[in-house]
């Protein structure tokens, strides 16, 4: 299968850092994509950013499904524009909050997720509530770590990460960690190791639901919610989003 994996932020350190864990984790069959938009934030730490990430997002799925991929990847913990995007695409679309979040709660009776800036964490429990893990998440913490520092030398932001996640294993009696944010997503092994308990890291998660959603042969269903929008006209910087004569999903 090809599945596309869309950073939905700009930086092409971290686009690069999420494919090489993508693809660790595939299984060899199984072709991925990494991209970020042309345009939008050079990272996402806000509901502002949030926003502005999304018409980015959007094309690279509009063009994903004209590139026949199987599946969706949003990599980028705040699942930006899921929904929007499960509408527009006929294969799965998946966020790596709730990828993660999902396959912590099969392995641990209670997880903490480890982000990186506290204005963030009321976006992550407000997920963990829509996805129905309020009773599996046991906290959410930050580390004080802007996303684009992660990967900074000298920004001591792995011992920063480690530091957390003990104090979760300590404090909130966390049985799993949930990495944060997609930029973690190379510290996952080496935390596991350190930790002793499951550490989830969402890039990697939802790449191995992709291959078993297409396993099994599983779509987004087009019944209702997330069938392909009304098509309507669509003015301004965003005319190129109107779906006027846009193919329907699965037309002869
Ligand atoms: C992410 N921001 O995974 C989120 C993490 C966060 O640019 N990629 C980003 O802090 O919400």
């Amino acid at each position: 299968m090809k599945i596309k994996i869309i950073n939905p932020n700009t930086s092409r350190s971290m686009t690069e850092l999420i494919g090489r864990c993508a693809r660790q984790r595939a299984l060899p069959g199984t072709e991925v994509l990494v991209v970020h938009p042309s345009m939008g934030p050079a990272s996402i730490e806000s509901h502002y950013d949030e926003v502005l990430a999304v018409p980015g997002l959007l094309q690279e799925i509009r063009s994903g499904e004209a590139q026949g991929v199987g599946g969706h990847v949003i990599a980028c913990f705040g699942d930006p524009g899921l929904q929007a995007a499960r509408e527009i695409a006929s294969g799965p679309v998946l966020g790596i909050a709730e990828s993660a979040m999902h396959l912590a709660s099969l392995v641990a009776p209670r997880f903490s997720v480890v982000t990186t800036l506290g204005r963030t964490v009321g976006q992550a429990w407000h997920l963990a509530e829509v996805y129905g893990m309020r009773r599996f998440c046991a906290n959410v913490r930050a580390c004080e770590i802007p996303v684009l520092e992660l990967d900074r030398p000298g920004s001591g932001a792995r011992q920063r990460i480690l530091a957390e996640c003990r104090q979760a294993l300590r404090e909130d009696r966390a049985e799993a960690i949930v990495l944060g944010c997609a930029g973690m997503a190379d510290l996952c092994d080496e935390l596991t190791a350190l930790l002793g308990v499951p550490v989830i890291d969402g890039v990697g998660a939802a790449v191995k639901l992709l291959e078993a959603l297409s396993g099994l042969g599983l779509r987004t269903s087009k019944h209702g919610e997330w069938a392909l929008p009304p098509a309507k006209p669509v003015s301004g910087l965003l005319a190129d989003f109107s779906l006027l004569g846009e193919p329907v999903h699965g037309a002869a």
